[in-house]
């Protein structure tokens, strides 16, 4: 059952203060109810929500079965759940898996196997036999003993912008016009100037308006043709709000530039070749 259900007394603005954000599909809301993380991150040993919400075993036992958890590196999977452990909790005395897969009496009985492997760092012993690992940041070289660096770089998404991998880690770093994250991964756009709040536009069947996030401070910018479809964009580098406006019998590309989010100026018409009643499904893609 869900904690926070919708309160039909609450007015909408309330309502949004009082839950918090909302999440995308695919995306998992941590308890502190302001932060989202990828489902791909849940119970894969290593905290990403600030509380850690997505590694407490009351998570973890109710993952939805269509989530695959991939554990990360030096992490096994308790058999029969969604949650990674760290290599180091295999056989040492607390039990870290639920059903205490991590524990027994094969941590005495695998010793020797272990010893013979001669790992450069260390052994992994599981109910299905022994393995060598190296510490975080490196991985088992070929010939299944040595260590050599892991190239965080080649899993797709460990950094949001650019990522440079180094010897026992790796380094995010971001693109002009963006600063890194206390996350040291995410990168957000610099705003400029830094206390301008940011501005929604948006496009009616009537009018192109600006609004706060709120809501408030709505500011009418153009008063467009009813009984249009309109399709809204807006170009940051060039300052420049685009639309493109359908009517049963015709069709029109409008830009223009917007200093500062304030008003509309230098406005003109896009002129193409084609037949804008041809570009409904291109317009789709163009918002
Ligand atoms: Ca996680
Ligand atoms: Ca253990
Ligand atoms: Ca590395």
């Amino acid at each position: 059952e869900k904690k926070n259900v919708w309160q039909p007394h609450v007015p909408m603005m309330n309502y949004e203060l009082w839950c918090g954000i909302l999440c995308d599909v695919g995306e998992f809301h941590c308890h502190d109810q302001q932060t989202c993380v990828p489902e791909a991150w849940l119970c894969d040993g290593e905290p990403d929500c600030p509380d850690a919400s997505d590694e407490t075993d009351q998570t973890c036992n109710t993952v939805p079965n269509q989530v695959v958890i991939r554990c990360p590196l030096n992490h096994i999977q308790c058999v029969g759940t969604k949650k990674c452990i760290h290599f180091n909790k295999l056989c040492n005395g607390a039990r870290d898996c639920e059903d205490g897969y991590d524990e027994g009496v094969h941590c005495r009985e695998l010793l020797s196997a272990c010893h013979e492997l001669r790992c450069r760092y260390g052994c992994v012993m599981t109910r299905n036999g022994t393995f060598c690992f190296c510490a975080d940041g490196f991985e088992v070289g070929e010939d299944g003993t040595s260590c050599r660096d892991h190239d965080e770089c080649a899993v797709y998404g460990v950094c949001s912008q650019t990522c440079m991998n180094t010897y026992g880690s790796y380094r995010c770093s971001c693109t002009e016009g963006y600063i890194l994250q206390p996350d040291r991964t995410s990168c957000k756009a610099k705003q400029d100037p830094g206390d301008m709040p940011p501005i929604l536009l948006i496009g009616g069947s009537d009018r192109i308006v600006t609004t706060q996030l709120n809501g408030s401070g709505l500011q009418p910018l153009r008063a467009l043709d009813t009984n249009g479809t309109l399709a809204l964009d807006f170009q940051h580098n060039q300052e420049t709000a685009c639309w493109l406006l359908s009517t049963e019998s015709s069709g029109q590309l409008r830009c223009a530039k917007m200093r500062n989010l304030r008003g509309f100026t230098q406005e003109h018409e896009i002129k193409t070749l084609q037949s804008l009643q041809s570009m409904f499904s291109f317009k789709n893609n163009y918002y």
